[in-house]
């Protein structure tokens, strides 16, 4: 960054502090990874100072000879990686992804069935405070209060009476397996498109650690920062006949120019995720989340659900004498950094929720196993106890740094 410390000085450090801080925290907010240093230098270049309003070979500029190639070239993997028909990597991120289906395939007011952001579903599925819920009559599904999976008994009940035109499947915050399956059926049942949004296990439903969204949905939505490792970036994947609709509402209905630089590492990371070592990668995802939930629950700690079959794991702070705000603040003392977050039927508010959300994706990247999780569930435990003695905080985060020096993170120079 040399270039940067000589022409802004203050925000050259701060971007090192913040590398300091990625390097020697346990990460564990299931969204975040580590981008390799392929796809941080795919970010970082030049692509960044052009306009491209359009699609490839189709463009309402000059001096897309290259650009054109390069999203092809991620169209492309992106259609083979996920066996799809077609694919538009323009989308910002994955809210505008989720607008772009929107715009394209419902009118303003059209009805919509999604899952409730209380039970661990997306603001993009019709949340009340979300364009989605303003824009579009919605209704929301959510999980059995029994054993709190999906109810999808009762989200084919809802839709039946509601008759939505378009079903939205996928979740933020939710530890088990979606059988896309049932919506596919519920959907054909009253005639609705059924979208997943597969941002938070994208990954594994390539490696096959989650049963993969198509050919059940018409239309799938995912980030690319999540598992897949790439920039911060959006993906639609669709069947061909709703190809006009999608791209048209991505561009021009709902942006102009495209943002080159990432849709060149989005390519690099979809290069990455078509690699063996990625299967790998998301399989160990998964033990890791598994041998986390294990070394929780032997720590006192209650989940919700019991455990995980994917890549995250939510704890209810309750019974630990906490709420999820409180064990997050101090867990980030203790050089943990976690989210709060509402757990399913939470008596809480958003501000002050619940549960605290885990995720394996950063910590196996950097190389951890199973034995590493038993280490980080004792420290969660062991902050959970004595969130309130400064001595022991430290003593953990200095146990933190430790065991972060042991296994340095990709890209993150220090
Ligand atoms: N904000 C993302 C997450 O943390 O799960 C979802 O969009």
């Amino acid at each position: 960054m040399s270039h940067l410390r000589q022409s802004d000085p203050q925000v050259a450090e701060l971007i090192q502090q913040e590398s300091r801080r990625q390097a020697s925290v346990l990460r564990l907010i299931p969204s975040e990874n580590y981008a390799s240093p392929a796809v941080m230098e795919a970010t970082g270049s030049v692509l960044t100072n052009k306009y491209s309003e359009g699609y490839p070979f189709r463009r309402y500029y000059q001096g897309q000879e290259f650009i054109d190639l390069i999203e092809d070239i991620a169209l492309k993997r992106a259609r083979e990686l996920f066996g799809a028909e077609h694919a538009n990597v323009q989308p910002y991120s994955g809210s505008p992804a989720n607008m772009a289906v929107y715009l394209g395939l419902l009118k303003p007011h059209d009805r919509v069935l999604g899952m409730d952001l209380a039970a661990g579903g997306h603001l993009t599925h019709g949340a009340k405070v979300s364009f989605s819920g303003k824009f579009y009559e919605v209704r929301q599904y959510g999980l059995s209060r029994s054993t709190g999976l999906v109810d999808y008994e009762a989200a084919r009940a809802m839709a039946r009476e509601f008759q939505p035109k378009l079903i939205f499947t996928g979740a933020s915050s939710y530890p088990r397996t979606i059988d896309f399956s049932i919506f596919r059926q519920i959907a054909d049942e009253v005639g609705a498109y059924l979208v997943a949004d597969i941002s938070h296990i994208s990954g594994l439903c390539i490696s096959g650690d989650h049963p993969h969204p198509l050919p059940h949905a018409d239309v799938v939505t995912t980030t690319t920062h999540k598992l897949l490792r790439g920039p911060r970036g959006g993906m639609i994947l669709c069947r061909g006949e709703l190809a006009p609709k999608i791209d048209k509402a991505v561009f021009p209905g709902l942006q102009g120019g495209p943002h080159n630089h990432v849709t060149a590492a989005i390519a690099v990371a979809l290069g990455e995720a078509a690699r063996p070592d990625f299967t790998e990668y998301c399989h160990q995802v998964v033990r890791n989340a598994q041998a986390l939930a294990q070394g929780l629950t032997d720590q006192g700690c209650q989940l919700v659900t019991g455990g995980t079959d994917n890549h995250l794991v939510l704890i209810d702070a309750t019974p630990l004498g906490h709420t999820g705000k409180s064990l997050a603040v101090a867990l980030e003392r203790a050089g943990i950094v976690a989210n709060a977050n509402k757990i399913p039927f939470d008596p809480r508010p958003a501000e002050e929720p619940s549960g605290v959300r885990l995720g394996t994706p950063a910590l196996t990247t950097r190389g951890m196993r199973e034995a590493q999780m038993a280490q980080v569930a004792a420290f969660i435990g062991q902050v959970a106890r004595d969130a309130g003695n400064a001595t022991v905080l430290e003593t953990v985060r200095g146990q933190v740094a430790e065991l972060c020096a042991g296994f340095p993170a990709p890209g993150v120079a220090v």
